[in-house]
Order: C-alpha cells, then structure tokens, then sequence
C-alpha cells in the first residue's frame, strides 16, 4: 500500500497510509536499511510503499523518487543533507521580539528555500508583543524587492491565522526558522486539534532550546500538509557555493545579466548592476549585507 512517511525516529517509521485517518508503525526492509546506513536518508514527505506481514508488522519496502528535496545546510563543506521531500513551499518563521528578529538568519533560510528551488512565505510572528508592529514593518521593508509575502501573526490576538491557513491549505509546505518563535504554536492556531507541543522560550538566551526535536510531516485541518522542523541552529554556520548563492537572491537575479563581468560575484567587481542596485536603494544594502557575510568561507 502507499503511504506517506510521516517521521522516523530511532528506526521506527510512522506512515499514513493514503486514505487512513492513522498512521502506522514501520520498519525497513533490509535493502532499504543499507541504503539508508549509506547516506541517503528517507525523510518526512517521502512517498513509499509499505506492506503487512501476518503477524500484523509493517515494513517499507520501496520508496518513491522526489519531486523536491529541502536541503539543510551542508555545514563547512559537508554535503547537503535533505530535511524533508515532495514540499511544494516554504514559510519561514521569524518573531519580531522574544526571540528577537534575526533578520540574517531570515536572509539564510530564504537562501536554503531559494537553492532547495521552493517559494518562499515569511511569517512576522508575535506582533501582539508591544513594539512588534514596528520590527514587522522594517522587516517588510527589508523584503519589498525580493517579492516575498510576508505575513503578520500572532497566536495571541490571531491576527494573520486565517491569512496563513489560507496559503496552507491543499499544499505541502515546510515550516522552518530559529527555536521558539513560535512555528508550532502557529501550526496549532492554524489547525486546533494537532497538539503540537511547543515550549517556553529560555528568558537567560532568548530561545535556543528546541522543543521539537525531529522534521515531522502532520496534516491541517481542511486539507494540506505541513513539515513541523526543529529551528535549524546550524543553519548560521552555513556556507553556501559562493558561485550559487546569487541565485539565492531573488532581487538580484532580475539584475546580474547587467553586471559588465559574466560570473561577476558582485562582491569588488568593477560594472556591478547589483552593487548599483544597492547605491540606489533599490536593493535593500542590509540583504546586500547578508549576501556577503554568507559568501564568505570563515
Ligand atoms: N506573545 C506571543 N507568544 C507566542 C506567539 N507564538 C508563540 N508564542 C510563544 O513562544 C514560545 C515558543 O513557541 P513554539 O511554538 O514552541 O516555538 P517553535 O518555533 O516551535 O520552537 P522549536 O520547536 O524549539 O523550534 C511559546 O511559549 C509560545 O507560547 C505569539 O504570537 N505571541
Ligand atoms: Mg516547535
Ligand atoms: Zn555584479
């Protein structure tokens, strides 16, 4: 039968079997496991076939190819690990206060959506918070060129669920961003009924701590799917392929044909369309910014 694969955790895979309201618990036939001890990984998304032996077990049996892969940084080098398959979009999460916004860390989770080649929503959670209307702003600001949408919300007053629900449903969306701004707690607004557990945020560091511990794949309430994610705190470490990361950049790409070097960096290059871009406010200098502090192996 075909199911989803829902999490893994210490070799036990949960699949929803299409159709089932439950998920069940599988192991991994044995080719399947020397696969997986190789490096390629089944995760939250994956499509799969599972089958029922007598005494009642399931085992997977096969896995589908994808038709997306969210990577998670390949830390100094390493090669790209995959988070979660077949996702049609990503909703990065920031809060404006508690933690506060990193607006960098946004930066890179947009760059990982852009390289994993999935569209990208920004959520400004917490504006309930006094002075968050003023961050969402700025934070907005920030973005105008590049074409995200970015979308209010707080699971205090519910300001922007409904808004969010709405780009939700009927797709297969990862959430991603830092610990404890509120990505679970959102997903439990957006869909009462998921429980997800969600935690306070360390008052000593502002967050850090992770509640969620493993990518799980849940379904919302009036259809879609939704990648709960840990935050990514490796994600800072981060160094992207300097010759990729402009593509990662939306409000740049529309511009790099312009640049007078073919595989210009713009970084130093002399007839930068970019670095133009930025001298005329038209590409924000803080995103600029971020692009090359990411393009900078340390
Ligand atoms: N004031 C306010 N607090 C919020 C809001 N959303 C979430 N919180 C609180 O922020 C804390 C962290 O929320 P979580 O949902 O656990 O955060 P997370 O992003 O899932 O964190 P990790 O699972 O660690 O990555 C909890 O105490 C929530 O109650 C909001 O809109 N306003
Ligand atoms: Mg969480
Ligand atoms: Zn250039």
């Amino acid at each position: 039968m075909k199911g989803t694969l829902l999490a893994s955790v210490g070799g036990v895979y949960r699949v929803l079997l299409d159709g089932a309201d439950l998920p069940v618990d599988a192991s991994l036939r044995g080719r399947l496991k020397q696969e997986v001890r190789g490096g390629e990984r089944l995760v939250a998304g994956d499509r799969v076939d599972a089958v029922q032996a007598e005494d009642g077990g399931w085992t997977v049996e096969h896995v589908e190819a994808r038709s997306s892969e969210l990577l998670r940084a390949g830390l100094r080098g390493r090669k790209a690990k995959v988070v979660a398959a077949n996702v049609d979009q990503a909703v990065v999460v920031a809060s404006v206060l508690r933690p506060d916004l990193s607006e960098e860390l946004v930066d890179r989770f947009l760059a990982l959506a852009e390289l994993s080649d999935l569209p990208a929503v920004v959520v400004a959670n917490k504006v309930d918070l006094p002075g968050g209307e003023v961050v969402a702003r700025s934070l907005e600001a920030r973005l105008a060129a590049t074409g995200y949408p970015v979308v209010r919300t707080s699971i205090v007053t519910g300001e922007g669920i409904p808004g969010l629900a709405e780009r939700l449903r009927g797709r297969t969306s990862v959430i991603m961003g830092p610990s404890g701004v509120g990505k679970s707690s959102l997903l439990n607004a957006v869909s009462p009924g998921l429980e997800l557990r969600t935690g306070e945020v360390s008052q000593r560091r502002g967050g850090g701590r992770h509640t969620t511990v493993s990518a799980r794949l849940v379904t919302l309430v009036g259809g879609g799917w939704v990648v709960d994610t840990p935050g990514f705190s490796d994600v800072t470490a981060w160094d992207p392929d300097p010759a990729e990361l402009a593509r990662a950049f939306p409000e740049f790409r529309s511009r790099a044909g312009e640049c007078r070097f073919r595989g210009c960096r713009h970084l130093h290059e002399p007839g930068c369309a970019v670095k133009a871009a930025v001298d005329a406010g038209e590409v924000d200098a803080g995103r600029y910014a971020s692009y090359c502090r990411m393009g900078v192996a340390e």
